[in-house]
């Protein structure tokens, strides 16, 4: 089956969508995949495919070799500058035209949304273009992009003006705390949604994936946009099956005609 359009739009979700007064919309890697940007856990071209976590996306790797892991994160800030926002990111972009209030809490570190006009997005796993001193966490500014050597050799970090610490990318790792009070934030916002899109996550990665699992517990209307299936099938009624850059374009303009009826 051709899974780009497999999905239909359920009748009776676009009303309960023009109803909403607060959308939540939870993104993961998928939402970039149209853009270029590789998703983690795909089994051919994720990263987890070809790079190992442990050596890559822990504090303690990037103790044990501070230059294969900013050579790694250069490089992916590098493809992250050089994408383009896709027809997801922009639809979920102009939902906050027909629906009062829009939230985007992504787990990404890249600024698509951003760059598609969405606000407020509440980065939960931080962002690759606000680095920070690994000591003492003072932020730091990029000087430009990345050298062209970046993704093919081991580059070593930025020294920190204040401590002379090592530069760490805005990320977080795999063990450590989300961002001060980003977490905490996003929990308020779900607390208070009438409806909650879970876009492009493989939904297996604490304490992110409790998002759409809370926002089913306070009843709101959670719709799930996905090629493959994913832990959250079994518990979602709305499961819409394909690409978020086709499905999203598709949902919005059936908000769209119902509202114009
Ligand atoms: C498409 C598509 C298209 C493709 N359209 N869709 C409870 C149980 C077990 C373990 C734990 C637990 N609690 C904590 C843990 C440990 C750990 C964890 O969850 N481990 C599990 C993996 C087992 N969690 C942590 O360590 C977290 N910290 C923590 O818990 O601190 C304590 C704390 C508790 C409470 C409050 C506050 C603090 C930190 C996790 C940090 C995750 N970091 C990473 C790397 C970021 C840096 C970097 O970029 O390198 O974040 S891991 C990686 O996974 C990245 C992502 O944000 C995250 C989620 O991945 P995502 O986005 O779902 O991507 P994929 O690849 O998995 O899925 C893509 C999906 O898209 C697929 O489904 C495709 O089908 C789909 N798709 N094309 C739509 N066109
Ligand atoms: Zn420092």
């Amino acid at each position: 089956m051709n899974q780009d359009t497999s999905f239909s739009i359920p009748p009776t979700l676009p009303a309960k969508l023009a109803s909403a007064r607060k959308l939540v919309v939870f993104t993961g890697a998928g939402v970039s995949a149209e853009s270029g940007i590789s998703t983690f856990r795909d089994k051919n071209t994720g990263l987890w495919a070809r790079f190992d976590p442990q050596q890559l996306a822990t504090p303690e790797a990037f103790e044990a070799n501070p230059s294969l892991v900013w050579g790694w994160y250069e490089a992916r800030r590098r493809s992250i500058m050089e994408a383009q926002p896709n027809p997801a990111h922009r639809a979920i972009a102009e939902f906050a035209e027909l629906i009062p209030e829009v939230v985007v809490i992504t787990q990404n570190v890249d600024d698509l949304h951003e760059r598609a006009g969405s606000g407020p997005v509440l980065h939960l796993h931080g962002r690759l273009d606000q680095a920070r001193c690994f000591q003492c966490s003072r932020p730091y500014q990029h000087p430009g992009p990345p050298s062209p050597e970046a993704g093919t050799t081991e580059i070593a970090p930025p020294a920190c003006d204040a401590c002379g610490g090592y530069i760490r990318p805005g990320v977080v790792w795999f063990g450590e705390s989300l961002p001060d009070g980003i977490w905490t934030e996003a929990i308020r916002h779900v607390q208070d949604c009438d409806a909650l899109f879970s876009i492009g996550t493989s939904a297996v990665v604490y304490p992110a994936a409790q998002i759409p699992i809370l926002a089913l517990g306070r009843g709101a209307t959670v719709v799930q946009v996905n090629p493959e299936p994913t832990e959250l099938d079994d518990r979602l009624s709305h499961n819409l099956h394909g690409k978020a850059g086709v499905v999203l374009p598709a949902l919005l303009e059936a908000v769209r005609q119902h509202q114009r009826q």
